[in-house]
């Protein structure tokens, strides 16, 4: 576990949240049709109801990570991983974000199959960052664990928002994940606001854990102070050869009712349906609009599974008349 090196703003948090967790789940037991309004009440004071934000990921380093996340295809620890490929060049990564650009994406995040990035790593990271950020478009990296310094340097290269997800209640992280704990999570979530960085923090539902675990994890989200300004709540991808391959599928009216319960309890932040949209229907999609989602990741993959793609996303917002924010 991280010892405590804050210098100024404090994300730590007891047991015990500022947001109960009783109080979460009380929310998870409303009627529906109650908990729909109350979630497209909130996001109506807050946001134009019609305009999607979207972003649009790659992966700049894939594969041969030697974290044992049990959802994540990225581990080499688990059978049939992805392969490991060096770091994209500067161009390659230029060229997706130009195109994300022209598709419309008004950011671009760039991830990387690592614990987090040692110094060798993070200058090429740095560049990638400056340069797209001339493009005209917002940078976001997902790189891992940051040290001491890290999230200074990305700042000054112009990073607008360092995405790193708690993934789940304290009380289940354990099983899902060995190599690191939920307090390096937070350590983590510390550095990226004390630099002044923008937060993206989620987390991943269908995993097999109980209602009591998924409110758990939105109290700890909604207890972050500030909370995050971007919130992304994947629906797991079950990719095979990943121990969490196999897990009972989670409701679809589950998956609303929690994307309702994150837009309420954060109702200035961004929410995104994210990971998980190509196994939806269009109308479980509407549904999670409807209860206040207002981002997505947009473009035909996410970092190595498939997303919908950009004409399937267009017809749909054509469908529902959302404009990208
Ligand atoms: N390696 C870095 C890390 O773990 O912080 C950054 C990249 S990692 C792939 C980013 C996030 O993707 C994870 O924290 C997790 O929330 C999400 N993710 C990974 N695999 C997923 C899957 N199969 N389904 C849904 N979300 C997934
Ligand atoms: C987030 O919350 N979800 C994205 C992004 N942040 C980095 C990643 C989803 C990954 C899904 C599995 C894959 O494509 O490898
Ligand atoms: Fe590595 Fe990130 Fe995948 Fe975990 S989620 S195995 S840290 S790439």
């Amino acid at each position: 576990m991280s010892s405590c090196s804050c210098s100024s703003i404090h994300v730590h948090q007891p047991a015990e949240t500022k947001v109960p967790v009783a109080a979460v789940e009380a929310l998870f037991a409303k009627p529906f049709n109650d908990l729909l309004y109350e979630a497209q009440s909130a996001h109506r004071q807050h946001f134009d109801p019609n305009k999607v934000q979207l972003s649009t990921l790659l992966s700049i380093k894939t594969g041969g990570c030697p974290e044992d996340c049990g959802y994540c295809p990225q581990s080499k620890r688990h059978p049939n991983a992805v392969a490991d490929e060096p770091m994209l060049d500067i161009d390659a990564v230029l060229t997706a974000a130009r195109a994300a650009k022209d598709a419309g994406a008004s950011r671009f995040c760039m991830g990387a199959a690592w614990r987090g990035p040692k110094q060798k790593d993070l200058d090429p990271v740095l560049t990638m960052v400056r340069e797209v950020k001339a493009l005209g478009l917002e940078t976001c990296c997902t790189l891992g664990m940051l040290r001491e310094g890290q999230a200074e340097q990305l700042r000054d290269a112009g990073l607008d928002y360092y995405n790193h997800n708690l993934d789940t209640a304290p009380e289940f992280y354990g099983e899902i994940i060995s190599t690191r704990d939920f307090e390096d999570r937070l350590d983590t979530l510390n550095k990226v606001r004390g630099a002044g960085i923008n937060v993206c923090a989620g987390g991943i539902v269908g995993m097999g854990e109980s209602r009591t675990q998924r409110a758990g994890l939105l109290a700890q989200l909604a207890s972050l102070d500030p909370p995050p300004e971007s919130v992304p709540i994947n629906l797991l991808v079950q990719v095979e050869g990943t121990p969490l391959h196999g897990t009972d599928a989670l409701d679809p009216i589950e998956f609303v009712r929690t994307i309702a319960v994150a837009r309420i309890l954060m109702p200035t932040s961004y929410v995104r349906l994210s990971a998980g949209r190509q196994q939806m229907s269009d109308a479980v999609q509407a549904l999670c609009f409807l209860a206040g989602a207002n981002s997505i990741f947009y473009g035909d993959k996410l970092l190595t599974t498939g997303n919908p793609e950009w004409e399937r996303d267009q017809a749909l917002f054509g469908k529902l008349g959302l404009t990208p924010a």
